[in-house]
């Protein structure tokens, strides 16, 4: 199995996501999140296990900068935008060693479980694994289920399913959303196996329902969160940044 030191600590993670420019475009920025040395000095500061960036990014504000020392990078291989209202497909934007030689210590690829497009990102997921494997690089999946198909499933079932897809086809952590309650997650945690599991942050809530829903992510068995805009919208990114690592870490 793939080492998972560079980007935990005592086998735990909180990740700091910032591929949401892609994702969502400009629109989730405000003038001092817009700029990723922003983002990255909250990562050095709040000590974060990981970046995540698309290459770009990665490119143009990590790859030999003063954070390349302090700040794990994990650069995520594919993408959208929202722009268009099909079946998701995010397409490969960037191979295992364009983001090795930008830095990066692991990689991210998102699959959108139950999407008519489905087979093809199982099959990159599972290619990008065997690469990034043979080379010591460890694999986060985003596993999201969307998608026609799912408007006639149950959600919960959907999501273990999800979470069981990450370990069949090999990633050693796997990113989702919080189902709602942690009965779901403990379960998406036991299918999971020995793959990992870290829960997404979503959409900016007060800090109360978001810290809430981090103690109930722990106390279900996940390593961890990886969270974006919770964070870098927070009007003070390091005091909620602290708030979570008392959660995650203690
Ligand atoms: P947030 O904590 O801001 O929700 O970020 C987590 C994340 O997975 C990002 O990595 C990604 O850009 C975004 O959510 C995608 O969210 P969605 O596909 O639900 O719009």
């Amino acid at each position: 199995m793939v080492s998972l030191d560079k980007i935990t600590k005592n086998g735990r993670a909180l990740y700091l996501a910032y591929d949401q420019g892609m994702e969502h475009g400009p629109s989730d920025f405000n003038d001092d999140n817009i700029d990723p040395l922003y983002i990255l000095d909250i990562a050095q500061k709040g000590e974060f296990n990981g970046v995540v960036f698309q290459k770009g990014v990665a490119e143009k504000y990590y790859t030999g900068s003063i954070y390349q020392e302090t700040v794990p990078l994990i650069v995520k291989l594919n993408g959208k935008t929202n722009l268009v209202n099909d079946e998701p497909f995010a397409p490969l934007l960037c191979s295992v060693e364009e983001a090795i030689g930008l830095g990066a210590v692991a990689v991210g690829y998102t699959v959108y479980t139950g999407s008519a497009h489905e087979n093809e990102m199982n099959a990159a997921l599972a290619r990008i694994v065997a690469n990034a494997h043979g080379k010591g690089i460890p694999v986060i999946a985003w596993i999201y289920p969307r998608g026609k198909a799912l408007e006639t499933k149950d959600p919960k079932e959907v999501a273990l399913y999800g979470a069981r897809i990450g370990l069949e086809l090999g990633a050693d952590i796997i990113k989702m959303k919080y189902p709602g309650t942690t009965e779901t997650l403990k379960k998406m945690v036991e299918a999971a196996g020995r793959t990992k599991v870290v829960v997404s942050g979503g959409l900016k809530e007060d800090e109360e329902s978001f810290l809430h829903m981090a103690k109930q992510v722990m106390e279900s068995g996940a390593i961890g969160l990886a969270v974006g805009r919770n964070i870098w919208q927070h009007k003070n990114p390091l005091e909620i940044a602290g708030k979570l690592k008392e959660i995650v870490f203690k």
